[in-house]
């Protein structure tokens, strides 16, 4: 099949947040209760139409954990999209938000897309973080946002899309040298913020899309 781009796009977010679920909803449409931690690197691939193109998604998933991470240098290399997650049952993860971004600012490049995702939407009763909170922290941030449910599917096709509808709108706006690399010192300016309702979950699709074997 003809490809038309290939856009490499990182997962960060600390340990258990659901990074590798939203990865396997996105890619495959499958999700697991019983995910084991990443370790080290892997990506996954999806390959999909946008605005008459061929694109190839490039997904890089690597572990939340410190000690289990690789170069972080290499990992950020050439990416053009980032995809930041919290869980929104768990304060700390969310804390640590503000770290991931500094990473990824002194790591990756300047026009690089940012979405930050408050997965495990599906747990509204254990929510430990509004999302007015998070609203405010990604206005702040020019990140853009959406609540998502790695289990139930709810917002993942959406928020991954609109990173790569992002990216192709940034990619056009610039030329790629033969190596693939960007040149032209374009970059995104201002707080843009697109916020993905995250109102809506479908709570009753959640037995029928996981993959739960109890
Ligand atoms: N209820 C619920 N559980 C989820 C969701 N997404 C992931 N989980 C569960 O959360 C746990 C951790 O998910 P992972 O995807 O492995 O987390 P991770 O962020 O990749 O973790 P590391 O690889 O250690 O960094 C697993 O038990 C998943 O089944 C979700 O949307 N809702
Ligand atoms: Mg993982």
């Amino acid at each position: 099949m003809r490809i038309d781009y290939v856009y490499k796009v990182v997962v960060i977010g600390d340990s258990a947040v659901g990074k590798s679920q939203l990865l396997a909803r996105f890619t495959k449409n499958e999700f697991s209760f019983d995910s084991k931690s990443t370790i080290g690197v892997e990506f996954q691939t999806r390959t999909l139409n946008l605005k008459s193109k061929v694109i190839k998604a490039q997904i890089w998933d690597t572990a939340g954990q410190e000690r289990y991470r690789a170069v972080t240098s290499a990992y950020y290399r050439g990416a053009l999209g980032a995809i930041v997650v919290y869980d929104i049952t768990k304060r700390q993860t969310f804390d640590h938000v503000a770290r991931w971004v500094d990473e990824l600012r002194s790591h990756a490049d300047t026009s690089i897309v940012i979405m930050l995702i408050g997965n495990k939407a599906d747990l509204e009763e254990q929510r430990a973080v509004t999302t007015e909170q998070a609203v405010e922290f990604a206005q702040e941030q020019g990140l853009f946002f959406s609540e998502a449910s790695a289990l139930s599917g709810n917002n993942v096709e959406s928020a991954f899309l609109k990173v790569l509808e992002e990216i192709y709108s940034v990619a056009s706006k610039k030329t790629l040298d033969a190596n693939g690399k960007l040149n032209g010192h374009g970059t995104l300016t201002g707080a843009k913020i697109d916020v993905i309702s995250g109102t809506d979950l479908e709570i009753s699709e959640m037995k029928t899309l996981s993959n739960c074997s109890c």
